[in-house]
């Protein structure tokens, strides 16, 4: 695995979960752990369960005993790691956003290409498909039970970064991160919406703000607020991106994703109207579905809650019985239960770098819209 923050943090919990809670074809050994600094390397390796620590990735993908690199870096690296691993014939699992750029995107889709021609296989980590209520959700549209879907409605919406005085971390830096809520949290309903409806965004148009321009850089920022001569540094990317979309089932879709939602932590909402009823799905209720059936007798339609925690619910069986809720780190189990069990069985794990450059085109072509703005002079 190279890097050891957030994702790092939670990909490791699902690597030494996955085998003591799915019976697999294979199993993931936890061999290094990568991060440029050596000493705070050695101590994640220990933290979170990996056998040894390096500070050069460039080693793993020359050791012919490590099978897969998981990619879990700010997004300005991913593309260098997954080709020179793929070129390396390493499996790779690579973070959210697949790259910072619809080009670095296009040519990891060229490297996956050519590996998977030799057996070796990729997915891009968007972890949110694998919540159980996600692919419930996905399966019931699948199955007809919306008809016709008219209307997605999108929202992820965090509030971490409204305080001005909130450092300049790498994900308000456009040159690390590519882009800011557009791509870090709207690259998720993107993803989902997609995934859940089976259909694809055909266009789009948006508009994007960055509400504080300047905060302290991060070694500067003691406390003191802006104004006592900190140093700062300007923010290069979005703090809040609004677009509506055209899906290729003919429906219409709008898309939330923004920092600045205040009171609201990570609020990951989509409602899907179809001609048939609705769905929708909340991640700070991760376990339930809300199913709006209107097939049913007139009197009795109304919105009822799914509990998404049968056995026969995706991936349930595996964990508890009924009504024994499960979290948000469950969702990266059941990520890496499924790269498993594809690279072990020779298939390709999904979402495939192909599935995560058309989240790219999304994100690329809302920047290029929100550029051609035209405003209303009073
Ligand atoms: C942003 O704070 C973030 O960590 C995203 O980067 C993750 O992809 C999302 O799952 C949670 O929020």
């Amino acid at each position: 695995m190279v890097g050891y923050a957030f994702m790092g943090a939670a990909h490791s919990q699902a690597w030494r979960t996955v085998n003591r809670v799915f019976d697999l074809p294979a199993r993931a050994t936890m061999v290094a752990v990568c991060g440029r600094d050596g000493a705070k390397v050695a101590e994640a390796a220990s933290r979170l369960g990996w056998a040894e620590a390096v500070t050069d990735w460039r080693e793993l993908i020359a050791r012919d005993d490590i099978d897969v690199i998981d990619v879990c870096t700010p997004g300005d690296s991913h593309a260098e790691i997954a080709i020179a691993a793929l070129e390396a014939g390493k499996h790779v699992l690579c973070e959210k956003p697949l790259a910072n750029t619809v080009e670095e995107a296009r040519a990891m889709v060229a490297a996956a290409v050519k590996a998977r021609a030799l057996g070796v296989r990729s997915a891009c980590g968007f972890n949110y498909r694998r919540v159980p209520a996600v692919s419930l959700m996905r399966n019931l549209i699948a199955d007809g039970r919306l008809g016709a879907i008219r209307h997605v409605r999108a929202v992820y919406l965090q509030d971490w970064i409204t305080d001005p005085n909130f450092p300049l971390v790498w994900r308000l830096q456009k040159d690390k991160a590519g882009s800011g809520a557009l791509g870090d949290i709207g690259a998720h309903i993107i993803d989902l919406t997609q995934f859940v409806t089976g259909q694809q965004i055909t266009g789009v148009t948006g508009i994007t703000e960055t509400f504080i321009k300047e905060r302290p850089l991060p070694e500067a920022s003691s406390g003191l607020s802006a104004s006592a001569g900190v140093a700062t540094g300007e923010v290069t990317v979005d703090d809040a991106a609004v677009f509506v979309a055209r899906l290729s089932g003919g429906g219409l879709a709008t898309y939330e994703a923004t920092r600045f939602a205040t009171g609201r932590k990570n609020g990951l909402k989509v409602e899907i109207n179809g001609e048939l009823g609705s769905l929708v799905f909340d991640l700070e209720r991760l376990n339930e579905l809300e199913y709006y059936d209107a097939t049913r007798p007139t009197a009795e339609q109304g919105f009822s809650r799914i509990l998404v925690t049968e056995g026969e619910h995706p991936y349930v069986s595996a964990w508890w019985p009924p009504g024994h809720i499960i979290g948000y780190e469950h969702s990266f189990t059941h990520e890496m239960r499924d790269f498993i069990e594809a690279v072990a069985t020779g298939t390709d794990p999904t979402p495939s770098f192909e599935d995560a450059l058309q989240v790219q085109l999304v994100l690329e072509a809302v920047e290029k819209s929100d550029a051609s703005w035209v405003s209303v002079l009073a």
